[in-house]
């Protein structure tokens, strides 16, 4: 089913001409009511009534990250307080938070998405949705729940945590629809295996998966271990949250919501925009948000996009998966390394587990990098030739694939911290 076919499989000059119109309405609201982008578009030489065509937006200045943190907390929004009826927050953890604000139409324009969004995971008013994503200040929790109950279905809203009682109010209330991070639904995966619960046994037909990184062998591994199908979707609080792009059914790409978000793809070194389907730095620009209309957001998450048809009559285009951020990337010794990489080589192995950690330290003037992997429970008890034999493989395809050596250890199963959100694998000791 499609929730919205109107706007999902609009003919694409069609869906051209609403863009621009949207478009040029943002981008005059912004400049009349945000003085920081009437500052911004001033000092870049460009006025509103600039932007003629579609293609023009490239002559529109980016904003960062940082742009938001310097009108922390209310600078960017385009309309006065009294019209904010809830303001959701990045997590801050390296500097200031971003604060974003709704007003009341840009939370029915958000349910909406979420709610094509579930309904692209095959998802109906049957159907009872456990929201695992943390509420709060986190996009997460409340853009899923607001999207279920637009959708009509059930909804469970048990937030992050808690993992036994996850595992039990999922068998006993019939949860057919699970919503949390990856890395949090493979630790349900594990609990339930814990509490003899097998998995087969319950109603669980798919999940929607978001927040942070992982790659297709993980989505395997997920398949195999919920018996479910595993959604990708995908979003981020400056945008709107969840919401912004999600897969179909066919799992080949996520459609953009491009009605709503006009995605461009640049060279992060340049800022130039980069040839149809080049892999590249993501860039959105808000079409219909009211309160926070962001313009060319850079988002620094790594991504490319996809203009073929896709067999289920969206005619939005599609985004490959994330398959890194410019922030995200590893220089060892040189070599660019993302982590995704080493993550797909790691859960391609076989008797390894799907936790890992990656450590890069500086040894006097060279980088080293550990990765610390999970090893099956009947390897690890088992003879030491095969843990070294493990080792040495995992250690060989790694200086393969990345052409930089890395020191692996494997450890026991179970003693890699489990995240109940967004999972922390990277720890860089050389900043
Ligand atoms: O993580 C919004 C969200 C909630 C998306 C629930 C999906 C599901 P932020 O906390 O602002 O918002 O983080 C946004 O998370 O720039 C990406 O780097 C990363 N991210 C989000 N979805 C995906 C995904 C939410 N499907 C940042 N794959 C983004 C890879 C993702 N990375």
């Amino acid at each position: 089913m499609i929730w919205n076919e109107e706007m999902e499989c609009m003919p694409l000059a069609e869906r051209r001409a609403l863009q621009f119109y949207r478009l040029r309405n943002t981008i005059r609201r912004a400049y009349e009511k945000i003085p920081a982008y009437r500052k911004k578009f001033d000092e870049h030489g460009v006025k509103p009534d600039d932007i003629k065509h579609l293609a023009d937006i490239s002559k529109l200045p980016f904003t960062t990250k940082e742009d938001l943190r310097q009108n922390y907390p209310y600078g960017m929004f385009a309309v006065p307080m009294k019209d904010i009826v809830r303001v959701h927050s990045s997590s801050g953890t390296t500097g200031k938070p971003v604060v974003v604000g709704y007003t009341r139409k840009d939370i029915d324009t958000w349910a909406e998405l979420m709610a094509r969004t579930l309904c692209c995971a095959g998802g109906t008013s049957d159907d009872i949705v456990q929201v695992a994503y943390g509420y709060g200040l986190f996009t997460g929790g409340l853009g899923a729940h607001y999207g279920a109950e637009k959708l009509g279905a059930t909804v469970v809203p048990i937030s992050g945590g808690n993992t036994q009682r996850q595992v039990m109010i999922m068998k006993d209330f019939d949860v057919t629809m699970l919503a949390c991070t990856p890395s949090y639904s493979l630790y349900i995966a594990e609990v339930m295996e814990e509490m003899g619960v097998d998995p087969r046994s319950l109603k669980l037909k798919a999940g929607v998966f978001g927040a942070e990184p992982w790659t297709d062998q993980m989505r395997i591994e997920i398949e195999k271990r919920l018996c479910c199908k595993a959604i990708d979707i995908y979003g981020l609080s400056e945008i709107i949250g969840p919401g912004v792009s999600s897969e179909c059914e066919n799992q080949h790409g996520l459609h953009v919501f491009d009605d709503n978000f006009f995605p461009e793809i640049i060279d992060s070194a340049t800022g130039n925009p980069l040839p149809a389907g080049e892999k590249g730095e993501l860039v959105f620009t808000c079409l219909t948000k009211e309160a926070f209309p962001v313009i060319r957001f850079r988002t620094r998450d790594i991504s490319r996009l996809m203009f073929d048809p896709c067999p289920c009559g969206r005619t939005h285009v599609r985004m490959e998966r994330i398959t890194g951020r410019t922030d995200d990337m590893l220089i060892i010794r040189g070599v660019n390394v993302f982590p995704s990489q080493i993550e797909e080589i790691l859960i391609k192995t076989q008797g390894v587990e799907p936790h890992y950690i990656i450590i890069v330290d500086k040894r006097g003037v060279l980088d080293e990098l550990t990765v610390q992997v999970e090893v099956e429970e009947r390897i690890f008890s088992d003879e030491v030739k095969k843990m070294e034999e493990l080792q040495a493989r995992i250690a060989k395809e790694i200086e393969s694939v990345l052409g930089v050596s890395a020191k692996i250890q494997l450890v026991e199963p179970k003693t890699i911290e489990r995240s109940m959100g967004k999972a922390k694998r990277v720890i860089d000791n050389r900043k």
